[in-house]
């Protein structure tokens, strides 16, 4: 018997996502959305199927992805945020409990939350990740979300 692999193929037609965004750093959280929102109407994701949702800061960002993930309104959820390190702990404990209450967003929803969260340790680091040099990673998170849509339908 051969064996079976499956996997989730990138037709964004009749999903649903949510974009939960941190208005900390907005200048780099836009330009992420602005990717994750091309990437999304690219695969085919409609344009009235996508709600866009501002919050403080990426410490706040894992309680309203697990709202939206739970609220059954949504088939993925994506967590845009940008978190640049300074001369404090402060960095490591927002962008830690920001990554591990994303996660814990998706386990307990069984929805998608995808993590476009940069942690940098500078602004030109994360410049270059939000439609600079190294892409945009608010556009890549876009097609994580729809692959892992249609992964999951096909489990
Ligand atoms: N929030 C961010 O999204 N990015 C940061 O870099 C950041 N720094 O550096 O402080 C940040 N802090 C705010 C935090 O997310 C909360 O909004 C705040 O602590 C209130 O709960």
């Amino acid at each position: 018997m051969p064996h079976t692999t499956l996997s989730g193929d990138l037709k964004g037609e009749g999903h649903r996502v949510a974009i939960a965004a941190a208005r900390f750093n907005s200048g780099i959280v836009d330009a992420l959305v602005g990717g994750a929102l091309d990437g999304l109407v690219r695969h085919g994701v409609a344009d009235d199927a996508i709600t866009v949702v501002r919050c403080p800061g990426a410490w706040e960002l894992p309680l309203v992805c697990r709202r939206l993930a739970l609220s059954g309104k949504y088939d993925a959820v994506i967590a845009c945020g940008a978190v640049i390190r300074g001369d404090t702990p402060h960095f490591d404990y927002v962008a830690g409990e920001c990554a591990k209450g994303v996660a814990t967003a998706a386990m307990e929803s069984n929805v998608p939350v995808v993590f476009c969260v940069l942690t940098t340790d500078t602004p030109e680091q994360a410049q270059a990740r939000a439609g600079g040099k190294a892409g945009n990673k608010g556009f890549d998170a876009a097609i994580v979300a729809i692959e892992m849509v249609n992964l999951l339908e096909n489990l």
